[in-house]
């Protein structure tokens, strides 16, 4: 039976060496008169079991030669990618060969910031774990090195992803390669779980894929939750398994909160509330904008909601409802030009705001390629975070400042 299954292995061989050396090797993976079936490594008209083993053997040759045919991800080399590729195939997990190969213009040695698009959550590591095991799951910005993460690159178009806290790896539990398996972090192991790719999708935003179950890493349920967790999951098009990228901005907003020498209850009350409205807005335009300005922040109980003024100056009223992140968002805004600049009144006419690069950064945030900015003498919207109603998850955060940050290139 051995000896069956030698010569069976050596007469394999032989074929794939025969098909290997067939010619089937021009640039767009065609030749006249012949299509290749991707996957198809002994040319039997079918893809099964018999084709991983026969990919086995050709990785196993060392003086092996391209074969477009087994180059499974377009990317000019077949190589142990293109093996875990027609493994993931033959589990049902691939649905059609060849697919694209993941983007390569991700930057390696920066420390980005991993948004869901959904929930506008961070991918995070709970609890600022360093172990083995670690659960990765969404939390709200808080500009922790636990939210954020560094590329290596693994080779075909596949990265590790390592995380700025513990230094271990995003990686699936247990290399599981079903629905829900965990997204975690581990130890290096050299595992195709451990090893991910970015698919482009436009407007900023990737798809994240295990190279080792072709599933894509997403936010479980369509949380919108700190604490929802990530795993894995079959693409099904959900914008929670979508995610914006976004690398070190220079964004410096500094403010001073102006406080009585002896504070009443009242006053007390409200500068704690205050500040951490503020902290928060704060840490959203530093961490997705590249604006400066110095703020200096007022409790003033005659004033009836809140205002902000180019000068640099935010008062808020006596309203509790009003010390929030939103408000906090929203008034910083008008001290960058919203409402406020001799560029914000040239740019809207007509009740469109016509600077195209906010213009264009909404578009990649809805994915609506015919939507405007609309505008006034004081406000934008959509995401200008007019109304509390505006604010259905963090993800609305995230876009008022892109789209802020835009207008700045545009001259507000
Ligand atoms: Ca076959
Ligand atoms: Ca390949
Ligand atoms: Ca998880």
């Amino acid at each position: 039976m051995i000896m069956k299954i030698k010569g069976f292995i050596v007469a394999f061989t032989l074929l794939l060496t025969v098909i290997f050396n067939s010619g089937i090797s021009s640039a767009d993976g065609t030749v006249p008169g012949t299509s290749i079936i991707y996957g198809d490594c002994n040319s039997d008209g079918s893809i099964n079991a018999l084709d991983l083993a026969g990919f086995k053997q050709y990785l196993m040759d060392s003086e092996r030669t391209y074969n477009s045919g087994m180059d499974l991800n377009l990317d000019n080399t077949a190589d142990s990618v293109d093996y875990a590729i027609l493994k993931q195939y033959l589990l049902g997990i691939v649905t059609t060969l060849p697919i694209n190969a993941p983007t390569t213009n991700i930057k390696t040695g920066v420390n980005y910031k991993i948004i869901n698009r959904n929930s506008g959550k961070l991918l995070d590591v709970s609890g600022s774990s360093v172990s083995e095991g670690g659960n990765v799951i969404q939390w709200g910005l808080t500009g922790g090195a636990n939210q954020q993460w560094s590329f290596i690159d693994a080779g075909g178009g596949y990265y590790k992803i390592v995380n700025r806290n513990s230094g271990k790896l995003l990686e699936i539990m247990n290399s599981s390669v079903d629905n829900g398996g965990g997204a975690v972090q581990g130890i290096d192991d050299g595992d195709n779980s451990q090893k991910w790719g970015f698919i482009d999708i436009g407007g900023g935003y990737y798809k994240i894929v295990n190279m080792g179950s072709g599933k894509l890493l997403e936010v479980l349920n369509t949380s919108t939750a700190n604490g929802g967790d990530v795993a894995q999951w079959t693409d099904n098009g959900g914008s929670n398994q979508q995610w914006y990228l976004v690398a070190q901005t220079t964004g410096n907003i500094t403010y001073t909160l102006i406080r009585e020498q002896n504070p009443t209850a009242d006053q007390s009350d409200a500068y704690a509330k205050i500040k951490a409205a503020m902290d928060s807005a704060v840490m959203y335009y530093n961490n997705l904008t590249n604006i400066s300005k110095q703020l200096t922040v007022y409790y003033n109980t005659s004033v009836s909601t809140a205002d902000g003024n180019i000068n640099g100056t935010i008062r808020f009223g006596p309203s509790r409802s009003y010390m929030d992140t939103r408000t906090a968002i929203h008034e910083i805004a008008h001290t960058v030009g919203v409402g406020q600049s001799s560029g914000w009144f040239s740019l809207v006419k007509n009740g469109i705001f016509t600077g195209k690069s906010a213009t264009e950064e909404l578009r990649n945030i809805t994915g609506v390629s015919t939507d405007v900015l609309h505008g006034d003498s004081q406000h934008f919207w959509p995401y200008g975070l007019n109304y509390s109603s505006e604010v259905r998850t963090d993800a609305d955060y995230i876009n008022h400042c892109r789209i802020v940050n835009q207008f700045k290139k545009d001259g507000v």
